[in-house]
């Protein structure tokens, strides 16, 4: 038995991918490498990888993280530049005992002396759109921190019981060079122990962190909730709590699996697309907040059209 759930629409691909190999016998590591260094390739998903959303300075960006659930061990990069696959960074640091998180030019560093292919991952796609977004910002209008930055996240079960979590993302579109988001950060971008299951984050960093949203998860497992109510109530719980502090909910958005192969999702969005896969295949759905819980079902690319 294996499973294998990410975020977005645009884990599709790489996830059938990650799905074939894994009904092959790979592992969950190779499977989430896989998946996400799909997404990162592809400059047409804007917010990840080469060709990601750029900084205020015009350069791209770049945080992941991956955590191995087997050995209770993480490896992250954050605020990077050219390091053409970051998710295969952030799994190389995963099997150091130290210094295992690195920002910046030691993440850089650590990618050229590792091996790993290095590219300038701007494309002219990319600098033109951050040319225009950078004209349109008036000084004194706020900028929309929630324009299109989505994240990828892939959290995967193999046949060995083995369990992976994976993060990689350019982040906020026009944020502050050195600002660094939840994906990097264990416990809230993405989180996992191979005894209870996965979780991972895609939103607004700063209000995720707020509630260490993947850990509350996986916590929740722990505790007996199956990976759907762990997601909503995990979401639940932050979003009253910001409501309590006259805060809007957010925009945030959650999956898990669970060590039995169990999927959750649960979002503050309208719908919030992700794929599943399994011994059936890759499955594209939806999670749509309905009333006091949260409506999931498969869906149609038609459907999800204009979603990323
Ligand atoms: C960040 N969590 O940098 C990321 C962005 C994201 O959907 O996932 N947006 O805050």
């Amino acid at each position: 038995m294996f499973a294998i759930i990410g975020t977005w629409k645009m884990c599709h691909d790489g996830l059938t991918e990650a799905a074939a190999l894994l009904a092959g016998g790979a592992s969950a590591g190779d499977a989430v490498e896989r998946a996400i260094t799909r997404v990162e390739d592809n400059p047409a998903y804007v917010s990840v990888g080469y060709g990601g959303l750029p900084a205020r300075d015009g350069h791209v960006l770049l945080d992941a993280g991956y955590m191995d659930g087997n050995a209770l061990r993480y490896g992250g990069i954050m605020a990077a530049e050219n390091i053409q696959n970051p998710i295969r960074a952030a799994r190389l640091l995963c099997g150091r005992e130290t210094n295992c998180l690195l920002a910046g030019r030691g993440a850089e560093q650590f990618a050229v002396s590792a091996g790993l292919p290095m590219r300038d991952m701007r494309t002219a796609e990319s600098t033109a759109r951050w040319r225009e977004a950078m004209q349109s910002l008036r000084d004194e209008a706020p900028l929309d921190a929630y324009r299109g930055h989505d994240t990828v996240c892939v959290l995967a079960l193999d046949s060995s019981g083995r369990m992976v979590a994976g993060t990689s993302t350019s982040g906020l579109f026009l944020k502050e060079p050195g600002r660094v988001g939840d994906s990097p950060i264990v416990g809230s971008g993405f989180y996992c122990d191979a005894r209870y299951g996965a979780a991972a984050a895609t939103g607004l960093g700063e209000d995720v962190m707020r509630g260490c949203l993947s850990y509350e998860i996986v916590s929740l497992m722990r505790r007996g909730a199956d990976a759907q109510s762990a997601c909503e109530e995990a979401l639940r719980g932050l979003a009253d709590r910001k409501r309590a502090l006259g805060e809007a909910a957010g925009s945030i958005s959650l999956i898990a699996l669970s060590a039995q192969g169990g999927f959750g999702a649960s979002t503050t969005l309208d719908v919030f697309p992700f794929v599943t896969g399994d011994g059936t295949g890759a499955h594209l759905m939806a999670a749509q907040p309905a009333g006091n819980t949260m409506r999931i079902g498969t869906a149609t690319a038609e459907e999800l059209a204009g979603e990323p």
